[in-house]
């Protein structure tokens, strides 16, 4: 009762320093639309956050990092990220330890078992007195969750990597948090051009800072097969060496990428695999004749038009072929879901195309996983768990799946490839241009047809690759609008307010630059002075 009635207090105090503020961009660098400075710079916003002005904790070589035992080994590690972190700025490396008694005074306590239903699977509470920090979550994912957040509230100068002690500040104050939606999705295609485990690691460390949960990789396309399958070899031997452009493309071997769902699960993310078809299939079409109904094998490809290519739907072997792929993948990811893709056909008639999903998704069942596929095959017959995925920005394409669950990401609102304005050069605009503000404004709710807005389970940011080639594009154009479509995802609509976003976000640049990444500059944020 006592915690409901201060969440409710603290929710006030969030929603009063988002009230309403005329639009426009803050005049002066960091400061709120009402012209005082912003006490914070969390993003995605909390449910409830009470930050004082003028006090705070202070990190010295003395702070000690304590966490409570738990089942979870994450707990552990996130202590040691925690501390990874810190040292960047002290003399040596925090001590992290496993608490036995009462924490000293002055440290900073992580602890996974508090029983608040108020916390949920994925909330926490982080309280910062002058004796110390608390961070506390009925799961290691809420903890996880409370340190990004006060990783935020640490001065940004701490992303830098190079051991500069210098004093860590850290303001006092309260935030009791939780997400608004399960499925917090970033989406990454690695096969229009392809990117090395390194610079996946690296996405995904910047994505965890936003509190996102899912990193669906698109393996496969019309330009690239990007993962090693043992029973169907050439797939990569000769189906993953290209890319757009005509590079040399590359895929990660089974190794690699087991490697790789290590990385995002100690940072709370599950990956979702997604095999793209029956289209998007010429590099698996030119690396096994007998996938083509002609039986002959197409070139390479490495242009960008969509929908020409299909799998053959009348053959048996497309099926040993899909059932041989989804079983060897299921196998090394231990998240739920399998993504079959099912976008843009243009070759198949739409029963040829119905039948064809309704005989994958019971493969992908088999193998122990639940299916998505994109909006296009809302018209088939779906399992009750199969996951819908909008993209196409008419809400009426995902009328059909009635009662699935949908993941939403319009087009026009949450595709990190589309242009910002008409001078981005990077990034296609068939969608439109997305500038950070069209990335914020919009509702998940207001998407899909009224009686399918309680079956959404959460947004996406898909970032396709056709004109992105390098991390540094990448940044581009992920950077702000990841961080705006993190807040839809995370935070309460009615606490989402543009101007005390655009002030937040302002003060994301100077971390981003600590960071290196390479983020757009939006004429729309008013940033601060970083030279
Ligand atoms: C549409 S979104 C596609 C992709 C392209 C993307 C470019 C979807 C399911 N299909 O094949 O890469 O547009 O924005």
């Amino acid at each position: 009762m006592q915690n409901g009635l201060l969440l409710t207090g603290w929710i006030a105090i969030a929603m009063l320093s988002s009230a309403c503020a005329p639009n426009r961009a803050p005049q002066t660098p960091g400061a709120g639309p009402g012209g005082q400075a912003a006490r914070h710079s969390v993003i995605p916003l909390p449910a409830a956050i009470d930050i004082s002005t003028g006090q705070s904790f202070a990190i010295t070589p003395a702070t000690l990092i304590v966490y409570e035992a738990s089942d979870d080994p994450r707990v552990g590690i996130t202590a040691a990220q925690l501390a990874r972190l810190l040292a960047s700025a002290l003399p040596s490396p925090p001590p992290v330890r496993p608490a036995s008694g009462a924490p000293p005074a002055g440290s900073i306590l992580l602890s996974a078992g508090v029983a608040n239903a108020n916390l949920g699977e994925e909330g926490y509470e982080l309280t910062i007195t002058a004796d110390g920090v608390r961070i506390a979550a009925s799961t290691a994912a809420g903890l996880f969750y409370g340190v990004q957040t006060f990783r935020q509230l640490l001065p940004w100068s701490i992303e830098y990597q190079a051991a500069r002690p210098h004093p860590i500040a850290v303001p006092l104050g309260k935030i009791q948090d939780r997400p608004r939606f399960v499925w917090r999705g970033a989406m990454l295609d690695v096969a229009r051009h392809f990117f090395g485990v390194e610079d996946v690691k690296r996405y995904i460390d910047l994505i965890a800072l936003y509190k996102i949960n899912r990193l669906h990789l698109h393996l496969s396309d019309d330009q690239g097969w990007r993962i090693e399958i043992k029973s169907w070899p050439n797939l990569t031997a000769h189906g993953g060496q290209t890319e757009v452009g005509g590079g040399t493309g590359g895929f990660y071997t089974q190794a690699q990428y087991v490697d790789l769902v290590k990385y995002a699960n100690d940072r709370f993310i599950t990956i979702v695999p997604e095999i793209d078809m029956p289209s998007h299939t010429n590099a698996a079409l030119a690396s096994y004749p007998e996938l083509n109904c002609n039986g002959e094998a197409p070139p390479l490809y490495t242009g960008i038009d969509v929908g020409f290519s299909t799998l053959c739907v009348d053959k048996d072997v497309t099926y040993t072929f899909i059932s041989d792929v989804v079983r060897e993948i299921a196998a090394l990811t231990p998240g739920p879901y399998f993504h079959m893709g099912g976008d843009e056909n243009k070759k198949l008639t739409p029963p040829q195309f119905r039948a064809f999903i309704e005989r994958v998704q019971p493969i992908v069942q088999k193998h122990g996983k639940d299916a998505i596929g994109w909006d296009d095959i809302a018209p088939a017959t779906l399992l009750p768990t199969t996951v819908v995925q909008h993209w196409r920005p008419e809400a009426s394409h995902v009328a059909a799946a009635k009662s699935n669950k949908l993941i939403v990401s319009p087009a026009s609102k949450s595709y990190l490839d589309m242009k910002y304005d008409k001078t981005t050069v990077l990034g296609l605009n068939w969608a439109g241009e997305i500038e950070v503000r069209t990335a914020y404004d919009w509702d998940p709710v207001n998407s899909v047809p009224s009686p399918q807005a309680g079956n959404i389970v959460g947004i996406e940011a898909p970032l396709w690759t056709e004109t992105v080639a390098t991390t540094g594009d990448l940044d581009f154009l992920a950077f702000p609008r990841l961080a705006a479509l993190a807040e839809i995802a995370w935070s309460s609509p009615q606490a989402k307010n543009w101007d005390n976003f655009s002030v937040r976000v302002a003060l994301h640049g100077p971390r981003w630059s600590a960071l290196g990444v390479n983020f757009y500059r939006s004429p729309q944020i008013a940033w601060p002075d970083m030279r």
